[in-house]
């Protein structure tokens, strides 16, 4: 039998405050690495922050803000070879930037313009899941199926704390565990399901205890900590290569922004807990950490937010650009038969929506 090993209870951290907590350092990151980490830090929250903009000037849809959760999602990619699969929930929908995925592809997305969906094989990162866990199934088979091609490659799923409680979530962890899949479960535990908070989520003391039921290991970090992300995730893809299956991270931070743009938390959040998260906020912490280490200046931090910022400018230019979608694409994949009055009811739409819609 394998043996259950307890979860951490600790978070885990690497970067200090500049006073009295000292600074730690990632073994094997060279200041290179360190930079790249920044950049792909800088890029998501501009993605996030010009796409609340976007979305108050109609130009997006509805959107999941991630406004401090980019450590979670740069820390870990960084952790990843290219050949290893991503699995995101709708909070990560603009993690395929960090694989070069265009800007306007995932604006497309939230435009719910066909444009948006790509082959998850050009990038190596799924679909973006917005039904709660159900991917989590979905990267513990891919990740099955890279062990029995004998392939190196590990699969990442994304979800929040409310995830783990799911039925798909349990199904996948357990799948995964007893496979010996080569999966990353990657909890982003933002104290929040909507207004439903951790702690009438679940009784369990910690999201990572959770994972030691399955028998794999867990760990716990600061989910505002690039590096002790990056760390914690490099351990994990070191597990998967090594043949010893799946592993859970728990990533803790406090929820600083809206659930998604439809939402108000002022009706439900504390809202000293918002400002002690926004206060402390990763891309900030990080961007003192470098300057303590004497590797960025005013001159390139000014240059790398002016890089994102071109990155979205040319990303929402080129999604609006796209040509507008044809109405029957609606129903193409709706009917193996079409009824009667498909033919009429088309025409109708098209009719009322003008030549928008056609
Ligand atoms: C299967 C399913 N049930 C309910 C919903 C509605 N829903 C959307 S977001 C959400 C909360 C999820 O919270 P959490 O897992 O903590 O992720 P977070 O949004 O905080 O990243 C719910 C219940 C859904 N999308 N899918
Ligand atoms: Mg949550």
């Amino acid at each position: 039998m394998a043996q259950v090993l307890p979860a951490e209870r600790e978070l885990r951290r690497v970067i200090g405050d500049g006073e009295t907590i000292p600074d730690g350092e990632v073994e094997g990151l060279d200041a290179d690495e360190l930079l790249a980490l920044y950049r792909s830090l800088v890029l998501l929250r501009t993605y996030d922050e010009r796409s609340v903009v976007y979305h108050r000037q109609g130009r997006i849809g509805t959107y999941a803000i991630f406004w401090g959760h980019e450590a979670m999602q740069a820390g870990s990619v960084h952790a990843l070879a290219d050949d290893d699969w991503i699995f995101p929930s709708y909070r990560e929908s603009a993690i395929g930037l960090l694989r070069g995925m265009p800007a306007s592809t995932i604006l497309s997305w939230w435009r719910g313009h066909p444009a948006g969906w790509w082959n998850p094989a050009d990038y190596n990162v799924a679909s973006i899941c917005v039904p709660i866990a159900t991917h989590v199934p979905h990267a513990a088979g891919l990740a099955w199926g890279k062990k029995l091609k004998g392939e190196r490659a590990c699969a990442i799923a994304y979800f929040g704390d409310g995830a783990t409680s799911e039925g798909a979530f349990h199904e996948g962890a357990n799948f995964a565990a007893v496979m010996g899949a080569p999966a990353i479960l990657f909890c982003n535990n933002n104290g929040w399901a909507i207004s439903t908070p951790v702690a009438e989520q679940t009784r369990a003391e910690t999201l990572a205890d959770k994972a030691v039921g399955y028998g794999m290991p867990a760990a716990r970090v600061d989910g505002a900590d690039v590096l002790a992300v990056f760390e914690a995730t490099r351990d994990a893809v070191a597990r998967a290569r090594a043949g010893e299956g799946p592993s859970f991270i728990e990533a803790v931070t406090y929820r600083a922004a809206p659930h998604a743009t439809a939402d108000d938390p002022s009706v439900y959040i504390d809202p000293e807990r918002v400002e002690e998260a926004r206060a402390g906020e990763c891309v900030g912490r990080y961007e003192g950490y470098l300057r303590r280490q004497g590797l960025l200046d005013d001159a390139l931090a000014e240059e790398v937010r002016a890089e994102a910022a071109d990155v979205m400018r040319a990303g929402i230019a080129a999604a609006e650009a796209e040509p507008a979608a044809d109405v029957a694409l609606l129903f193409e994949h709706a009917f193996v038969d079409p009824p009667a009055s498909y033919a009429s009811d088309l025409a109708e739409l098209r009719r009322v929506l003008g030549d928008a819609g056609a």
